[in-house]
């Protein structure tokens, strides 16, 4: 999550702890635990306390707050629900047409944080508020356009919006390839530049989608998006699932630590072969999945959803983990 050390300020004063190398992950949690339980606790002294509280910006700490409210344990499951735009509301089986059914659903089940465009927040608030987590998504484009245009995505709401709706993050997708790319970045950096000024995180969908790209889900070609979002500065990166454990570790070296998540895709044919994609994302080193059709395309949204958690959060097998799948 801290690709950096924001910390450098303190370790001066925690020689003990700064001299352990910044090199993994792990290390650069460590160190901010360390440092964070520092600056908590009443056990510090005054001056550890004021260093931290003058050198340490604000935006950090919302950035950091927020982004432990999704990930959980550094993992999360994410319900993703902006398809009424991007594919059509037959997308959605009738029983699940309206989406407080399909997030009343979720939260029951426990998902971490659910990302949808600003509207249909605005209009479920009554069943999310204060039971998950909200990522608002501020760029969208619907398949009634000319083929051509739809490799870009539209503003789809302001960052004030996502404030004002009490996001915990934005979400943004970008077209890595497309003929638009330049559009989607200035896109991504003006949403990005607000987005860090509050301290919400910016989960981007890093897509590679263009004409010179022949397969979307080659490692080479998910390699090169999430490398580039990493590069973008994205928070979050959802990108395509390669196919299997061995290509998407591939995809995860490349972001330097930046958290991985496995975007759906179109359902599976069964609710294992799903899993099974769960398990290898996890094994290969991703942080959870941000996930639709797979888990609202199924009647039982409950079951699904809490066969991933109890793969994302509790290493659980996908044998295993289908059994809280009702057929
Ligand atoms: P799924 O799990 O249903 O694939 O959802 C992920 C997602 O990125 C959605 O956020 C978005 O609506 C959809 O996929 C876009 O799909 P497409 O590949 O058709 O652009």
């Amino acid at each position: 999550m801290i690709k950096f050390n924001l910390f450098a300020h303190l370790d001066e004063q925690h020689p003990q702890v700064s001299r352990v190398p910044l090199t993994t992950d792990a290390s650069h949690k460590r160190r901010e635990k360390v440092y964070f339980k520092a600056i908590s606790y009443t056990r510090v002294n005054t001056m550890e306390k004021h260093a931290f509280s003058t050198m340490t910006p604000y935006n950090f700490v919302g950035k950091y707050v927020r982004l432990s409210r999704i990930l959980r344990d550094d993992r999360a499951v994410i319900l993703a629900l902006d398809h009424g735009v991007e594919h059509g509301p037959r997308d959605f089986p009738i029983e699940h047409i309206d989406p407080h059914v399909i997030i009343r659903k979720a939260i029951r089940a426990g998902v971490n944080a659910i990302m949808m465009l600003p509207g249909i927040a605005r209009l479920t608030y009554d069943v999310w508020a204060g039971k998950t987590a909200l990522v608002v998504k501020l760029t969208s484009k619907t398949n009634l356009r000319p083929e051509e245009q739809r490799l870009l995505q539209s503003d789809f709401g302001y960052v004030d919006d996502a404030i004002a709706l009490g996001a915990d993050a934005v979400a943004a997708t970008v077209y890595w390839g497309s003929p638009y790319e330049d559009a989607m970045l200035s896109r991504w950096f003006s949403i990005k530049h607000m987005a860090d000024i509050y301290g919400l995180p910016c989960l981007q969908l890093a897509y590679p989608r263009g004409p010179a790209i022949k397969d979307r889900y080659d490692v080479e070609v998910v390699r090169y998006g999430a490398r580039a979002a990493t590069e973008s500065g994205a928070d979050l990166i959802k990108t395509y699932y390669t196919g299997t454990r061995e290509t998407f570790a591939e995809v995860i070296k490349v972001t330097s630590g930046v958290p991985v998540l496995m975007s759906g895709g179109p359902r599976r044919v069964t609710p294992l072969d799903f899993l099974r994609d769960v398990e290898n994302v996890m094994e290969a080193g991703g942080r959870g999945v941000v996930v639709g059709r797979n888990v609202f395309q199924h009647h039982d949204v409950e079951g699904m959803i809490r066969a991933v958690i109890a793969i994302v959060h509790k290493d659980v097998g996908p044998e295993e983990a289908v059994k809280y799948v009702k057929d």
